[in-house]
């Protein structure tokens, strides 16, 4: 399945001789700028053509095979084994409770976000009641909405926190980012890093061969190599990511002399939760002038700039939550059995719906696998663990 996802290609929209464009860095890019409703589509349906579409018999023998080895474990099946490290009697009647004390501000962040929509798509587009159709929503599964920050924004003109022109004029490189975030660890007293860090991580996309950009962090457990794998770009959003990686390579170094068996997160979540912490004090203004890319007068709070930003944080933290909470409900329905392989893509579509408030643009069938567009799903790693918990920790 990750040969699948890795090597997928969609072809350019209205071009279907240049059929090279990847996820990262081509269709992020188009789902995050373009405006063009059919450009858009496009990208959505092709990506999930190309990937999830091809792996509807092999996930359905995943789910078997993992089930068989949970149960060997002695859990009834892989969404028990999944919730075990929480040690809560029911993970999701947790997370349900805990979501429906976010909803009535989703919702409402919902409703401003579809106004605005219908006011740029226009009415017959939007409709003022039907969910948010999902590919106009900056991103390719509507896990974040920040891209649309800029058609969407309550006060137009009010400039807030956007260091990234400010990261190109000054000439940052990729590895810069990380020497910052190095930086940032250090000035609280920890050590700097080994030399195997720097020998061993990519920290750009390499030119020579293709590899999976999720970004992601490493312990070779010998207590001296730990490893960074991103394709950064220099932007500000990578520069609160590569501090959220490097938040897992310092989790590492601090527990690197305990046994083996210690050698771990509190909890699946703790580990997220650490780097996203560390990611919300790197972008405050006090921090982003420290380091010189805001000038020191150059951020006076006022109510206009800060319900901006406000609102940016919001289409990123508070619109994660359901799509996050989608991820995992799903999969445990799956794994538990509640769902079978022919209702998969119709379930999907039905959590994205009651949760997320959104719709797929174009007809969806069983023919179509739409979770496997997803890195995480392929790849079979626990998502609400990664992610919810911390966010609804902040
Ligand atoms: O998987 C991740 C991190 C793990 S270290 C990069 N994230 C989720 C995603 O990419 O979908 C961070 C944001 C949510
Ligand atoms: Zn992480």
């Amino acid at each position: 399945m990750l040969a699948i996802y890795n090597s997928a290609s969609v072809c350019a929209y209205l071009e279907p001789l240049r059929c090279d464009l990847r996820l990262q860095p081509d269709l992020a890019a188009i789902m995050a700028k373009s405006r063009n409703w059919d450009e858009l589509q496009h990208v959505w349906t092709e990506w999930r053509r190309q990937t999830g579409q091809k792996m509807r018999d092999p996930f359905e023998q995943m789910v078997r095979l993992s089930n068989q080895a949970s149960k060997m474990n002695n859990f009834t099946d892989t969404a028990e084994y999944w919730s075990f490290p929480f040690e809560s009697t029911d993970l999701f009647k947790d997370l349900e409770n805990s979501w429906d004390e976010v909803k009535p501000l989703y919702e409402q962040l919902l409703t401003y976000v579809r106004r605005r929509l219908r006011e740029f798509y226009g009415p017959e587009r939007i409709s003022r009641q039907a969910p948010l159709p999902a590919h106009i929503l900056g991103n390719m599964w509507a896990q974040s909405w920040t891209n649309i920050f800029d058609i969407t924004q309550p006060y137009p003109g009010q400039t807030f926190l956007d260091v990234t022109p400010e990261m190109l004029k000054q000439g940052y490189t990729p590895v810069d980012l990380f020497r910052l975030a190095e930086d940032f660890f250090v000035s609280m007293n920890m050590s700097a890093l080994p030399l195997e860090f720097w020998q061993g991580s990519i920290l750009e996309e390499p030119i020579d061969r293709i590899v999976l950009c999720q970004p992601s962090a490493w312990d070779f457990c010998n207590r001296r190599d730990f490893r960074i794998k991103m394709c950064t770009q220099v932007n500000m959003k990578d520069l609160i990511t590569a501090h959220h990686e490097m938040a897992h390579i310092y989790y590492f170094m601090q527990y690197k002399n305990q046994p083996k068996v210690f050698r771990d997160g509190a909890n699946p979540a703790f580990h997220e939760a650490v780097g996203e912490a560390i990611g919300l004090s790197v972008g405050t203004p006090k921090h982003l002038q420290a380091l010189g890319l805001m000038p020191a007068t150059g951020y006076r709070s006022k109510n206009l700039v800060d319900i901006n930003y406000l609102y940016k944080m919001a289409l990123d933290k508070v619109v994660f939550l359901p799509f996050a909470l989608v991820m995992d409900k799903w999969r445990s329905d799956v794994f538990s059995g509640k769902v079978d392989k022919g209702q998969y893509n119709c379930h999907w579509h039905l959590l994205s719906e009651q949760y997320q408030g959104i719709k797929p643009p174009v007809l969806r069938s069983e023919i179509d696998f739409d979770p496997g567009s997803k890195y995480h799903i392929p790849a079979n790693i626990p998502y609400v663990s990664l992610k919810y918990l911390e966010v609804m920790r902040q």
